[in-house]
């Protein structure tokens, strides 16, 4: 069974950038919504097994795909933030970024960017691969998400439900707000993690 992960911060702390009425259906509605339907579908899939009963097998692996990467992203999208901003140092990461991208501004301008065209609902995802190096992946939808050989280490949310009861349709003003509650400790360990 999968559980809501907890927040390390309380509903109102990422404020003013993001509020805590977002927060808090975000996570507590949307995200165990994610959870609720992920456990669901392996309970489905389960019995499906034990009855050799394939026939609905289709909308299952797209509800698995769909609960699945939604509960995964939004897990690393809680843990990317934090209310006190930590800035992105001289570490491992930020040279692997002025490698990959040229300049760490290089790199804030294609993920913003990437965050703002991302067409209707979807996540712009900075991913690492030990081969493929560092790329920001534009996911519309998360449903379709089946890109098997990169982990995501940094994940902004651009589903209207993350920004819409503050920003309405200026999600460009709420990426920009985004990057002020980035938590680049937790951004370098997964990097780290993941090379
Ligand atoms: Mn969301």
């Amino acid at each position: 069974m999968y559980k809501l992960p907890e927040l390390k911060y309380g509903y109102n702390e990422l404020e003013p950038y993001i509020d805590a009425q977002t927060v808090e259906l975000h996570y507590s509605k949307h995200h165990q919504w994610y959870v609720d339907g992920l456990n669901a579908t392996l309970s489905k899939l389960e019995k499906a097994r034990e009855t050799n009963d394939f026939s609905t097998i289709k909308h299952l692996k797209r509800e698995l795909a769909f609960h699945g990467s939604g509960h995964i992203l939004h897990s690393i999208y809680w843990d990317n933030m934090a209310p006190n901003w930590v800035k992105l140092e001289n570490w491992e990461l930020m040279q692997k970024i002025i490698s990959d991208f040229g300049s760490y501004e290089n790199f804030e301008a294609e993920f913003k960017q990437t965050a703002t065209t991302v067409e209707w609902s979807g996540w712009a995802i900075l991913a690492v691969n030990n081969e493929w190096d560092l790329q920001i992946f534009a996911a519309e939808k998360h449903q379709d998400l089946t890109i098997w050989w990169v982990k995501p280490i940094l994940a902004c949310d651009v589903w209207e439900h993350s920004y819409y009861l503050k920003y309405q349709n200026r999600r460009a003003e709420y990426i920009e707000n985004f990057f002020k509650v980035i938590d680049w400790k937790n951004v370098e360990e997964n990097y780290l993690k993941n090379i």
